[in-house]
Order: C-alpha cells, then sequence, then structure tokens
C-alpha cells in the first residue's frame, strides 16, 4: 500500500507534570512532527511508552494523536499487550478511533511458543478491519519471528507488513522475498536507515526521528530522489547524534531534545531510566549537534 511510505515517527507518549497522559502536549507532538513533513506517525511502540502504560491510557494518547493528525498522514496504533485480551480491546478501539493500522510485538514474558504468538498476533489481527504490521523486537521481546511462523501468517491478508529491529538487513531482504513486492518492511534501526531503504524497506519506523525529523525527512528525500551518496552524508551525520544518543537513557534522552525543540511530553516513566545533572553537558552537546544539523 502506498500509504506507508518513508518516515514514519516512533511518537513518545506525553505526560504532564504528575506523570499522567497529556492529550494536549500529544497533540502539540503530533503536529509539530506532522508540519515537519513527516509520512506517518506510530503510536505506543518502544519508544511511546505503550507497555508502560494501563489500556485506557493508550487509548488516550491515541485518540489525541488521531485527533491532532487530522487525516494528514496514517497513524499506526501499536497494540502489543502481554494478554490477547488487552491486545484485542486495544485493537477494537483503534479502528473506531481512525488507526490506519495495527501492530504488536510478540507477547513476552512466559516465553511462548510460535504457535502461541501466532495465535496471539492471528487473534488481535482479526478483532478489527484494519491492516496488521508484525513488531519484530528479538532484542527485547526474546521472541525471534521465524520464516515458518510468517509462511503461515502470509495466509492471511490482515498481514501486511513487517518492522524489522534487528541489526541484519538480509532478513529484512528476505522476509520482504517471501511475502512478495505489496508486502511491506519497515526498518527498525534508524542507524540503519538508508541500508534497510535499499534492501527493501518501504518505509522506517523509529524513536530518533522524533528529535530529528528534518533529517529523517531530508534522507529520505535523497534516497527517493536516486542521490544515495547525498544520503549516505545525511545517515552519517545522523549516526553521530544516535551514538551521542546511545550513550545516555536514549528515551529520556530523546523526551528531552523534544522538550527543548519546544514539545514538553515531562519525563518518561519507571522504571525508565530517568536523565541526571550527570548527562547535561551530553545533552547540550546532542541539542546542538541537533541545531546544527
Ligand atoms: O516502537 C518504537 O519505538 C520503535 O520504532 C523502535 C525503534 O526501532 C527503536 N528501537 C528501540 C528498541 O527503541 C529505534 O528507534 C532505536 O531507538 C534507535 O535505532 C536507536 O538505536
Amino acid at each position: 500500500s502506498e500509504k506507508f511510505k518513508g518516515v514514519i515517527v516512533a511518537m513518545n507518549s506525553c505526560y504532564d507534570a504528575e506523570g499522567r497522559v497529556s492529550p494536549a502536549a500529544v497533540k502539540k507532538l503530533t503536529r509539530f512532527l506532522i508540519d515537519k513533513g513527516v509520512n506517518g506517525l506510530y503510536v505506543g511502540g518502544s519508544t511511546g511508552e505503550g507497555l508502560l502504560q494501563s489500556v485506557e491510557e493508550r487509548k488516550l494518547v491515541l485518540e489525541a494523536a488521531i485527533e491532532a493528525s487530522a487525516g494528514e498522514v496514517p497513524i499506526i496504533a501499536h497494540v502489543g499487550a502481554l494478554s490477547t485480551q488487552d491486545g484485542i480491546e486495544l485493537a477494537v478501539h483503534a479502528e473506531k478511533a481512525g488507526a490506519a493500522a495495527l501492530s504488536a510485538v510478540a507477547p513476552f514474558y512466559y516465553g511462548y511458543s510460535e504457535e502461541a504468538v501466532g495465535r496471539h498476533w492471528s487473534a488481535i489481527a482479526d478483532s478489527a478491519d484494519l491492516p496488521f504490521i508484525i513488531y519484530h523486537i528479538p532484542a527485547t521481546t526474546g521472541f525471534s519471528l521465524t520464516k515458518g511462523l510468517l509462511k503461515q501468517l502470509l495466509a492471511n491478508p490482515k498481514f501486511i507488513g513487517i518492522k524489522t529491529t534487528t541489526a541484519s538487513t538480509y532478513e529484512l531482504q528476505q522476509f520482504k522475498a517471501m511475502g512478495g513486492e505489496s508486502f511491506l518492511m519497515f526498518n527498525g534501526p534508524d542507524e540503519q536507515y538508508l541500508a534497510g531503504r535499499i534492501m527493501g524497506a518501504d518505509a522506517g519506523i523509529g524513536g530518533t526521528y522524533g528529535a530529528m525529523p528534518e533529517l529523517f525527512v531530508q534522507l529520505e528525500k535523497q534516497y527517493s530522489a536516486g542521490r544515495i551518496e547525498a544520503a549516505r552524508q545525511v545517515q552519517f551525520r545522523i549516526n553521530d547524534i544516535i551514538t551521542d544518543m546511545l550513550a545516555v537513557p536514549i528515551y529520556a534522552a530523546l523526551k528531552e531534545l523534544v522538550r527543548r525543540r519546544g514539545v514538553d511530553c515531562g519525563d518518561v516513566r519507571a522504571p525508565l531510566p530517568k536523565l541526571s545533572a550527570a548527562h547535561a553537558e551530553q545533552i547540550d552537546a546532542l541539542h546542538a549537534k541537533i541545531e546544527l544539523a
């Protein structure tokens, strides 16, 4: 589908000073990102802290983002949850709220068989009339999507693509080959946006895009115009920034950088690590790099 292309920001969730979901701040962040020219938003994923929120809070965040987006870009709702029941409730809600697609990580904690994960994803996908994007992120869930499971899932047309967050663009290319040209690949690691696009990703979904949307929009523009050397130079600048982000608590840093750009999304939710005074210099340096870019 032509709908899901280019730069899709895995956006932060926003809280007020008491740590409650702030729909007003979510709306402000949504506008900030869309006005920078991004192609879509991914709500409630890893960067979005969806798994640290109650089902009700997740609904609030999604509704605020969809409302503020005013139909200008597609909104993908991450509805992955520990229980299939919560995933279904969120999927049904996402459809009503106007999301363009669903996505979910594999269930985790107990350690599930491929069969169990397949059942979980299928039950969520079948609960709503929306396309479904598998969120393949073995480093955090401990579950790795195999070609065997993918083959089974492909029998269901609801499964339209995979967000692949692994270091392997070979794997991304292999999944794409299995699904065919119309099966969508979403690049996960922001450090590999260009590599992922070259190997067959139709789009990227990433958290660091939120702090520097201009750079990713520029990268996508250069790549789609066939200017590979210029695209490489933008990716290198991005990677220099990401390397510094990975040296501090990254989700907290993203929120602080976004705050300095005018949108206060509050702190990350515990147990995610917060920034401390010891990080001040690194954050100042990051902010300066982003401003200069
Ligand atoms: O749902 C999401 O927040 C994502 O899209 C995740 C995304 O792939 C990020 N990965 C994780 C584990 O958060 C990347 O954006 C990642 O933060 C970045 O590549 C830096 O390593």
